[in-house]
């Protein structure tokens, strides 16, 4: 799949992006200038080959995925972000939905006898479901099924549930790690920067907030993944921003896994009015972060949110991970427009999707190691070969 990186940067017109290329080939890391210049000069032949390149030189063809399912525990929330197209505030919680304890340890247990090796659990604020609630929660499932790894809860949600405890992130995390959580999934993070985040999401954890919880994580030896929520009101210096705390933090700790840009979907939300970034914009997006973030060892394009075949266009623009099997338990994307209505796709098609692009497809864990390798399997055999789906 490589082409001639070298060939690509002399063809470059401009000398500042020829100047970017070569850092890139030589590991040098760019800076947020260069990052902007990236964002407002770059093409994406020129700034797609760079990140193919990183990711090649990073991970060859391998692009993983896994299989999990997500628990919604409520959509009941406290706040009233403009981009949320799922979550109905507490006044109206009739709309809305929450889960007891029994009826999540239900889904958990439905999964019993299948290959899952995840459990992603995230949802809106509710004011009655607190830290103790959530403790309960991880225990039973530890209880029931040890092995399975549970991501859990947003730093918007920890942030909340510890304030009410009276507890301290440091303390609050200790807590829920001891009761059973493994590693935090990267939502709530937004776009970082204060003059947008007051316009899209004013109420809820700031920057330092996030980035306080991440780090508390990290600390107790936990991993996490970072997101950032792009195509919207932000402009590009609120991205490269956004990009350079993570990338600080990441410095500092070296906890996170992976980096997700979340594309915006406008239906149903206050910000319908905002158009939808188009298709040439996402995939600049996607190889941009490949090339700024370059100590997250991961970059990943989440299917539901992008769409299958988008989400597969990404594979030649930096992205080695598709996320999971899903099995139609978000909500999240679909009430936002997403053309996924029913995200969920088997073994079988995440292979096939994989293999459709030319690369590598790997099952992996939630911490990156290696389940199964799938590169040899023939596609045409895939649909009929037991135990995939
Ligand atoms: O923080 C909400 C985003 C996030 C919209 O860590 C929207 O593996 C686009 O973070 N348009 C939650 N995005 C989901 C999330 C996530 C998903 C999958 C995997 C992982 C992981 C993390 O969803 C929120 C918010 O940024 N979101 N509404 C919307 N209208
Ligand atoms: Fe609540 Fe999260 Fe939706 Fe914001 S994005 S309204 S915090 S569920």
């Amino acid at each position: 799949m490589s082409t001639n990186i070298q060939q690509v940067i002399a063809a470059e017109k401009d000398p500042a992006l020829r100047v970017i290329g070569e850092k890139i080939v030589n590991k040098q890391r760019i800076s947020p200038e260069d990052g902007l210049l990236l964002f407002e000069k770059g093409g994406l032949p020129f700034v797609g080959a760079l990140a193919n390149f990183v990711r090649e030189r990073l991970h060859g063809d391998t692009t993983y995925f896994n299989r999990n399912f997500h628990i919604e525990p409520t959509n009941v929330c406290v706040f009233a972000c403009a981009f949320c197209s799922y979550s109905r505030l507490y006044a109206h919680r009739e709309e809305g939905w929450e889960l007891t304890t029994d009826q999540m340890l239900n889904i958990v247990k439905s999964y019993d006898g299948k290959p899952v090796t995840e459990v992603h659990i995230v949802g809106g604020v509710h004011p009655k479901l607190n830290l103790e609630f959530f403790a309960d929660l991880l225990r039973k499932i530890k209880a029931h099924r040890p092995e399975l790894h549970i991501k859990g809860f947003t730093p918007v949600e920890l942030d909340y549930m510890f304030r009410k405890a009276k507890k301290t992130a440091a303390e609050g995390m200790k807590y829920l790690h001891e009761a059973g959580l493994d590693s935090l999934p990267g939502g709530g993070a937004e776009i970082f920067a204060p003059e947008i985040r007051e316009k899209i999401c004013a109420d809820k954890v700031d920057a330092n907030g996030w980035l306080e919880i991440h780090e508390a994580a990290h600390s107790l030896g936990m991993h996490s993944n970072a997101t950032m929520l792009y195509g919207h009101i932000e402009a590009y210096q609120h991205r490269i921003d956004h990009m350079e705390r993570l990338r600080q933090l990441q410095d500092k700790t070296g906890g996170f896994n992976t980096f997700i840009p979340l594309k915006f979907r406008n239906k149903q939300n206050d910000m319908s009015d905002v158009a939808e970034s188009g298709v040439i914009e996402d995939m600049r997006m996607y190889a941009i972060a490949r090339l700024y973030m370059d100590n997250f060892p991961h970059l990943k394009a989440y299917w539901p949110m992008l769409g299958r075949h988008n989400a597969q266009l990404t594979l030649s623009f930096g992205v080695n991970d598709i996320d999971g099997t899903i099995d139609d338990s978000t909500k999240i994307y679909s009430m936002a427009g997403s053309e996924e209505q029913n995200p969920a796709m088997s073994t079988a098609q995440l292979v096939t999707l994989i293999k459709q692009a030319k690369r590598k497809p790997v099952e992996r864990d939630t911490l990156y190691n290696v389940l199964h390798d799938y590169s040899d399997l023939d596609v045409a055999q895939i649909d009929v070969k037991p135990g995939l789906n």
